[in-house]
């Protein structure tokens, strides 16, 4: 019985241990939100030529019309709301998001941990979210629309960006 809840314990401590945290921008109450989200679809060894054996995730399909964006240091991109339900990849810089009449923040670096979910679309956000992107570099974001299926499955970690050991190390 012991053993039992033990290895549960340890199973479900192990999936989330082996999966992406990311920070999310979505949206309740007509309103933009900051929350971190563990996805439901863990690393795996990949069987794909080339990564054969190594820590892949997959990110289901994606679709629609993608984005190569830069950013110019210090570039300040006002008040908006997500395009659409989309990945954003920070690949270099600093984006610090925050919200209208709200304290929440997220700082995201650009690189390992630059992924996020901007998903406060203006049917369901009224105001949206603010971004600046307050690095001496250009801040390079890759914006990649979901596809059919949508918001990938998660649990939420908490309300707030995902932070500290939340992220890869
Ligand atoms: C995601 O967060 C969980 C819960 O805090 C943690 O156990 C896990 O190690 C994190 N994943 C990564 C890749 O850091
Ligand atoms: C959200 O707020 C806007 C502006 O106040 C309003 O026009 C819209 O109908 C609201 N949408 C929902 C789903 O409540
Ligand atoms: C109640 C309140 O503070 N409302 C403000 C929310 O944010 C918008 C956009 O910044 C303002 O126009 C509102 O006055």
């Amino acid at each position: 019985m012991r053993l039992t809840i033990i290895s549960l314990l340890l199973s479900s401590t192990l999936a989330l241990g082996n999966t992406l945290n990311v920070t999310v921008l979505g949206a309740q109450h007509n309103r933009s939100t900051l929350e971190c989200w563990a996805l439901d679809s863990g690393f795996k060894p990949s069987s794909e030529a080339g990564t054969a054996g190594t820590k892949s995730l997959d990110l289901g399909e994606l679709g629609g019309d993608s984005q190569y964006t830069i950013l110019p240091a210090g570039f300040n991109g006002g008040r908006h709301n997500a395009p659409a339900l989309q990945w954003v990849i920070f690949l270099s810089g600093l984006a610090h998001i925050t919200l209208p009449n709200s304290t929440a923040e997220a700082w995201v670096s650009g690189g390992k941990n630059g992924a996020i979910l901007a998903l406060d679309t203006s049917d369901v956000s009224a105001l949206g979210h603010y971004t600046t992107y307050p690095s001496r570099e250009q801040t390079i974001a890759l914006e990649i629309p979901l596809g059919e299926g949508g918001v990938p499955g998660h649990s939420v970690l908490h309300v707030g960006a995902c932070r500290g050991e939340e992220l890869l190390a």
